[in-house]
């Protein structure tokens, strides 16, 4: 029942935004349990990452046939994606497609952000404070905020003084914006700025790139889906779906032919220029060991490095291109169409700012090693404060006041990424812990919510009125995560993953990289065992649920 008051307003369920994760987790609450949900969205509109990613050429770096939703048979039938990486507008159309069909937008409060949230303790249920003034109360608070939604512009002296305007790829204006006779710097090339230079390139007057550390990127080959492939694809969905639940990584790509220390050289050369040629992040999965062993990872760097040699026709500017610092694919890998070609253009400046760091920023444009490179208008692509940053933006308060930004100084902590110890009935969706952005967003986004809504379920069959991760078990999930990371070379890189792009930041390994597989495994298990790892509580006493919390929680396999 929803209950107004004139100034409270009680629902079952609240949910934090209108992306892909909070639009499905509504539509189950809402139509297969019956709740009674409200969504609030700090956008005009639903979409999350694609509504407010509008960079020019931006893309999913998941092929559009498997980054969209497998929960309906006849969704996934109508709907007719156009290319192999969907543009940012078409998923966004997709997304809207997907409010209307559903009949979803209802129940989203729109251009509304939540300030913060407080655990009652006494009634069990969440406080939720909007920034339109309105207080809301929940039995669950299920955070779906996004892994990369809190852009970030670092902290350059005299940036507000700039005369011309700028940009943030993550905050890009809805309205069209016109390069055209313009001199542009875009700063940062992580996968914004890869995706978004060609395009600005071709039409833009000048393009000056300011390059902190050089990406690896593989091209994308990215083109029109034939009618034979769709009607392949849609043929055989279930199975392909179903197989990519239980991958790795979510996706579908074709499977590693063996080590890459024990395959002779041709075989292997072979087999990565097959993978570059086909395109897409499917190259980095030729190999069983290019995440884990140096040498291995060498290998497969190398062969990027000899691709970039080639298309770059000025050695000097290839040599700073050329990524050395970390090992291929433990920063997320890019997928580009014509990134490195783009630097063959005469209007394309490289400009080097790793060992001479943006000095400043002044009214005319950005000054490197005190040379002022003049420009029109500038466009950051600095990145976000990953996984933890949007998380963190709201003052969320558990069991007596504690916030969980300050659980947190020193890296998240969760059990299965979904929950944390002391905030009882929050549910996050892909936080830090689970496999998230090391995943098709689209699999772990539905096995997520599908599982919040059995626990859900389960606690409303068994009179559970609160349900809150036990501390044991979730010291023992983080211990698992640190674990299974450091035995790949990912902690060598200073990367997002790591919390590395945010100044003190702490360098914690956030993603669970354990495999989408065998995650899901684990938490089907835990579901199975009465949600083990849990404290639930009924009406009338506190219980642990079925299996005591120490002997719980460490998954059986990684
Ligand atoms: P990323 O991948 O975090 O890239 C940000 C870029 O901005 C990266 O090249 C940074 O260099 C650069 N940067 C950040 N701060 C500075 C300063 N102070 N000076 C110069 N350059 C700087 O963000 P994206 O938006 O490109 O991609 C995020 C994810 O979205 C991506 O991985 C996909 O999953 C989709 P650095 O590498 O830190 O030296």
């Amino acid at each position: 029942m929803t209950v107004s008051d004139g100034q409270t307003t009680d629902y079952d369920a609240v949910i934090v935004g209108a992306g892909f994760a909070g639009m499905y987790m509504l539509k189950r609450l809402r139509d297969d349990l019956g709740l009674n949900v409200r969504v609030f969205e700090r956008g005009d509109g639903v979409g999350g990452t694609w509504y407010w990613n509008r960079y020019p050429g931006a893309r999913c770096d998941v092929e559009s046939l498997f980054y969209s939703y497998s929960f309906s048979p006849e969704l996934q039938q109508e709907w007719q994606w156009t290319e192999r990486y969907p543009t940012q507008p078409e998923i966004l159309r997709y997304a809207n497609h997907v409010a209307d069909r559903f009949g979803l937008r209802p129940d989203i409060a729109f251009s509304t952000s939540i300030d913060s949230a407080r655990y009652d303790e006494a009634q069990d249920r969440w406080t939720v404070y909007t920034d339109d003034g309105l207080v809301t109360t929940a039995q669950y608070l299920i955070t779906a905020v996004g892994c990369l939604s809190a852009s970030r512009v670092p902290d350059f002296e005299g940036m507000e003084t700039f005369g011309g305007p700028t940009y943030h790829t993550g905050r890009w204006p809805h309205e069209e914006v016109d390069f055209t006779g313009r001199r542009v710097a875009v700063i940062g090339t992580g996968s914004s700025g890869i995706q978004s230079i060609p395009v600005i390139a071709a039409q833009a007057a000048h393009v000056t790139v300011f390059q902190r550390t050089p990406n690896f990127s593989v091209p994308a080959v990215n083109g029109p889906l034939s009618g034979a492939e769709i009607e392949q694809t849609k043929a055989n969905y279930e199975q392909l779906r179903q197989a990519a639940r239980i991958s790795p990584t979510g996706t579908n790509p074709a499977a590693p032919i063996g080590s890459a220390l024990e395959l002779p050289e041709d075989v292997r050369t072979r087999e990565m220029k097959e993978r570059w040629d086909y395109g897409g992040a499917g190259f980095m999965s030729a190999f069983i060991d290019t995440g884990v062993n140096a040498e291995a990872n060498e290998v497969v760097a190398e062969f990027v490095r000899d691709r970039i040699r080639e298309v770059v026709e000025r050695p000097d500017i290839a040599d700073l291109l050329v990524p050395r610092d970390h090992p291929i694919g433990t920063k997320r890998i890019c997928v580009d169409t014509d990134y490195y070609a783009t630097y063959n253009r005469d209007n394309v400046t490289l400009v080097s700012v790793r060992e001479t760091p943006i000095e400043r920023i002044t009214e005319r444009g950005v000054v490197v090693a005190g040379e002022l490179y003049e420009v029109d208008d500038i466009v950051y692509a600095t990145g976000f404060d990953a996984m933890t940053g949007p998380l963190n933006a709201i003052d969320i308060r558990g069991v007596d006041g504690v916030a969980l930004r300050e659980k947190w100084v020193a890296g998240p902590r969760t059990y299965l990424g979904i929950a944390s110890a002391g905030f009882p009935n929050l549910f996050m969706i892909t936080a830090p812990g689970s496999p998230s952005v090391l995943s098709n967003m689209m699999v772990s986004i539905e096995q997520h919510v599908d599982w919040i809504t059995d626990h859900i379920a389960y606690a409303r069959d068994h009179g559970v009125t609160r349900t809150d991760a036990d501390p044991t078990a979730e010291e023992n999930w983080g211990d698992h995560v640190n674990e299974v990371a450091n035995m790949t070379l990912y902690p060598r890189a200073a990367s997002w993953y790591m919390g590395a792009n945010i100044p003190g930041k702490p360098r914690v390994f956030m993603p669970y990289i354990g495999g989408v597989g065998a995650y899901r495994q684990m938490c089907d298990q835990v579901a199975a065992d009465g949600y083990r790892g849990f404290t639930l509580k009924t009406s009338n006493d506190v219980r642990p649920s079925r299996q005591s919390a120490s002997q719980a929680p460490v998954p059986a396999e990684s």
